[in-house]
Parts: C-alpha cells; sequence; structure tokens
C-alpha cells in the first residue's frame, strides 16, 4: 500500500511474514532491473536483437535455422552481466533463505544474479547462461571459465559436436523437475512472492495462481500492475530494490 508515495508494508502481511515457515518466491528480469539489466518488456517496448524480438531469438526455431546467430545474442548478454553486480533485492532474497525453514526461490532470469548474491538451490527455470550444454551428448560446460576450449570454440570435447547455451527457449520444455518441484512447494506454502515479472510467459506465470489456488497468501511487487496483479492478495507497486528490504 502506498502512503505520501512511501511503499507501506501492511500489517496483515507484516504478521504473514513473521509467522510464515514455507516461503515461495518467484522472480523475473524486473529483480535485476536496478543492477542495470534491461528487461524484456519495459515502457511498453519488447526487447528487440538485431530487429527480432527477442522470443524470436530467443526460440527453439532460430536455434536449428542459425545457431551462430543464437550464440552472438547469448554471448552479447554475457559480456553485459559480466560487469554488474547483484542489488539489494537479491542480497534481501539470500537473506530470507537463512530466516525461513522451508524456503524456495524460483526463477525467470538466466542471469545468475541471485547466486551472485549468496542464494543457493535456486530453482531456474530457464537455464543459465553462464553454462553450455551440447546439442548431441548433453554434455554441460561452465563459461565462466574463459581458457576452457568450449568457451573458446563451443564445441563439445566429449564428443565434438556444436554446443547450444544451457537455456529454455522459446517452445523448449522447461529442465526436468525443475517446474515440478517449483509446484510442489507452490502447492505448500504459506507465503508466495512474485516480484518483477510482467508474468506473460508460461508455465513459469502460472506458479503464484497455483499457490493461491492452494491456500497461500499472495503477494506481488512490481512498479506495474500485470495479470496477476488482480489474483493476488496484495499487490505493492514498488521497486524490488526498494521493497524487498523493508521485510
Ligand atoms: C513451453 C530464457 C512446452 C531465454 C525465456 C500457454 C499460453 C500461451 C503460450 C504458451 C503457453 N504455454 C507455452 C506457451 C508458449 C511460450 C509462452 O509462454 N509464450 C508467451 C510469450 C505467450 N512458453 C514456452 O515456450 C515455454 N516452453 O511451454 O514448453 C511446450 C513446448 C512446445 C510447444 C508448446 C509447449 C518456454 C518459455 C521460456 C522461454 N525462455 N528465457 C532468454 O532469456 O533469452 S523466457 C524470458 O522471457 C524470461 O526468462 C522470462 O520468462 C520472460 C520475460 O518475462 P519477465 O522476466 O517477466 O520480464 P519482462 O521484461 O517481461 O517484465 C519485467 C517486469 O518487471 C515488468 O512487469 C516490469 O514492470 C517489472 N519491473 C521493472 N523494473 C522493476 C520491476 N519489478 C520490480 N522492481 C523493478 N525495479
Ligand atoms: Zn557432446
Amino acid at each position: 500500500m502506498l502512503v505520501n508515495n512511501q511503499v507501506i508494508i501492511s500489517a496483515e502481511l507484516r504478521k504473514r511474514f513473521a509467522d510464515a515457515r514455507r516461503v515461495v518466491v518467484l522472480t523475473g528480469a524486473g529483480v535485476s532491473a536496478e543492477s542495470g539489466v534491461p528487461t524484456f518488456r519495459g515502457g511498453g517496448q519488447s526487447a528487440v536483437w538485431k530487429g527480432m524480438p527477442f522470443d524470436k531469438i530467443s526460440s527453439a526455431g532460430m536455434l536449428e535455422r542459425n545457431l551462430a546467430e543464437v550464440w552472438e545474442w547469448f554471448n552479447y548478454r554475457r559480456e553485459l552481466i559480466e560487469k554488474i553486480a547483484p542489488n539489494a533485492a537479491h542480497h534481501a532474497l539470500a537473506g530470507w533463505e537463512k530466516r525461513f525453514p522451508d524456503f524456495t526461490l524460483v526463477t525467470q532470469n538466466v542471469d545468475g544474479l541471485h547466486q551472485a548474491a549468496g542464494s543457493s538451490d535456486v530453482l531456474e527455470l530457464h537455464g543459465n547462461l553462464w553454462r553450455a550444454r551440447c546439442k548431441t551428448c548433453g554434455m554441460k560446460y561452465d563459461l565462466r571459465d574463459k581458457e576452457s576450449s568450449e568457451s573458446r570454440t563451443f564445441i563439445c570435447s566429449a564428443c565434438g559436436n556444436y554446443l547450444r547455451p544451457d537455456v529454455v527457449l522459446f517452445g523448449e520444455m522447461l529442465p526436468a523437475g525443475v517446474f515440478e518441484r517449483a509446484v510442489l512447494k507452490a502447492r505448500s506454502c504459506e507465503l508466495c512472492f512474485v516480484v518483477g515479472t510482467s508474468a506473460l510467459v508460461y508455465p513459469a506465470a502460472a506458479l503464484p495462481e497455483i499457490a493461491g489456488a492452494a491456500g497461500a497468501y499472495t503477494v506481488e511487487i512490481n512498479p506495474e500492475l500485470t495479470p496477476l496483479s488482480d489474483l493476488c492478495d496484495e499487490a505493492i507497486q514498488g521497486k524490488a530494490g526498494e521493497v524487498l528490504p523493508l521485510f
């Protein structure tokens, strides 16, 4: 709730936050915005790469048609994110992991900033751009190790075939078990926060609805309203880096 443009946490939410043991948080690009990571949909625009909307360049179809172009897009984002540090929102959520006996952080982000802030066991629904995997044998490689032949050649040293970004592209299934684990936690949590997402991409956007339907108290944190705002018990219109540290 806003008072003189100040975000005030309701007494109801403070009480539930104090008593909660099982908490789920779903994050999107908005949680990294204050770190300087461009969101996909900001200010009504959709991110484009060389004139292509992001959900076209980040698609299974593009991977088949032009793997080099897909690598160029993710190499550009890795170079961007390499210079970026997690913000107060990431750090607050890393603290929540220690605060709640049963805490689950689910993210749509591939930037690895939650882990950089100290969060462990993050459920990465859409993968991570610091990893590559072989299109043939599935072997995974860490691209942080610049000296590795893989991060220079994008060729699998195990079977010699092409590597691809270890992210989920549009039209591709989510990594086995990750979404299922998130659904189980959403079904049994008392409190579910949805932070910095436009809630347009599925199946990720279904998680807060699943939590709410199972009786959880759901709270959205986003400067803008989204399709989830009316479905949540509370919609706090503010920036993640300013609101999350208030708890
Ligand atoms: C799949 C990785 C099975 C790559 C990504 C049901 C209905 C309709 C369509 C579908 C459906 N089921 C499946 C689909 C198709 C598709 C889909 O959802 N399409 C959408 C566009 C309609 N889903 C899929 O393809 C999924 N796979 O379903 O497999 C299948 C298989 C075959 C055929 C059918 C089904 C895979 C989806 C995953 C794609 N990969 N990322 C990459 O990063 O490039 S998705 C990518 O886009 C992100 O990961 C994220 O999920 C999404 C972007 O959304 P947000 O993160 O929310 O970011 P956005 O910019 O949109 O919004 C930012 C928000 O933050 C805004 O609201 C803003 O106000 C707010 N904000 C800004 N600043 C702040 C802030 N909030 C807080 N603080 C701030 N400071
Ligand atoms: Zn291989």
